[in-house]
């Protein structure tokens, strides 16, 4: 059972994972004003909080991961209004998920459209269920994805095939997201939400030092040449040096060969 944290998410921690929904089904979870200042204070606080070893974020009502960004409500504003916005925005939004330093899972349940795949972009890992339907319509609505996709997906999955879908905004299923790289895996519908929570589970379950600083190397892969990239690594291993946190686990190994 879902525990309200505002009106518009839930929020519950269990075992080190931290598991928070969209909660606008009747609205496919698109991303209103509000939610989307509430996900970016609540980033912040899961990952100061000491009880969280992993995120994961899902869509309420089974049909929506999120239908991208209201656009009943976005509809109703000035051009004023939305520049305005986004200037406040932009620069809080961008980055929200993908600057946490805890490991974060999007397990996509069902539609994940414009916004909402821009903000399972942003995630460490993406696992769908198998009626999961993505895609950025984005220029067929008269823009371009404004929320880090024309950056993150050719990282994800190539320049060619993120050209192809940015540029048609037609939908693809579950399947094809697998095969592109774009999720890490597709499961039965309804063994979505366990899974990712078991994987959750497996990471927060690890040394949280030697999980963040992994995490940090990885992301440097994708910024910086080689050489910056291993040098970044040298200096994320030498800090898990310093941490006793593999103390015990590399005597437990020699002591069982003693044994
Ligand atoms: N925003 C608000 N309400 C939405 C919504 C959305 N994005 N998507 C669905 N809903 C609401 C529907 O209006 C409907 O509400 P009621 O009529 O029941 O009150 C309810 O969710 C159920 O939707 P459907 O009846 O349409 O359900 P279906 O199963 O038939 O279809 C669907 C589900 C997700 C395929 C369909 O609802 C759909 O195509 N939704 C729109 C998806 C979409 O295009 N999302 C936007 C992605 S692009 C900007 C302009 C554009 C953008 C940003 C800024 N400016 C002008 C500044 C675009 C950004 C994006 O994220």
């Amino acid at each position: 059972m879902a525990t309200p944290h505002t009106s518009e998410l839930d929020l519950d921690i269990e075992r080190g994972v931290a598991l928070v929904t969209l909660n606008r089904p009747h609205a496919m979870n698109a991303l209103s004003i509000q939610m989307r200042a509430d996900l970016i204070e609540l980033a912040t606080k899961l990952d100061r909080d000491a009880d969280v070893g992993a995120v994961v974020f899902i869509g309420a009502g089974g049909k929506a991961f999120c239908a991208g960004a209201d656009l009943n409500e976005r509809g109703q504003k000035s051009a004023q209004e939305l520049y305005d916005e986004r200037r406040y925005f932009r620069s809080r939004w961008i980055n929200f998920i993908s600057s946490m330093v805890k490991p974060t899972i999007a397990a996509i349940n069902g539609y994940c459209l414009g916004g909402g795949l821009e903000l399972a972009l942003q995630c460490d890992i993406r696992i769908a269920s198998e009626q999961a339907t993505f895609g950025l319509p984005e220029v067929t609505l008269g823009f371009l994805p404004g929320a880090g996709a024309t950056q993150r997906l050719p990282r994800a999955i190539g320049l060619q095939k993120a050209k192809e879908l940015i540029l048609t905004g037609r939908r693809f299923g579950a399947r094809e997201a697998e095969e592109l790289g774009l999720v890490a895996r597709t499961v039965p519908h309804e063994t979505l939400l366990a899974g990712a929570t078991e994987l959750a589970r497996t990471i927060a379950a690890n040394p949280r030092l030697s999980v963040i600083q992994a995490k940090l190397a990885l992301n440097a892969s994708q910024e910086t040449f080689v050489s910056g990239g291993l040098q970044f690594e040298n200096e994320a291993w030498l800090s898990c040096l310093l941490s006793d946190a593999w103390k015990g686990k590399l005597e437990r190994f020699a002591g069982r060969k003693d044994a």
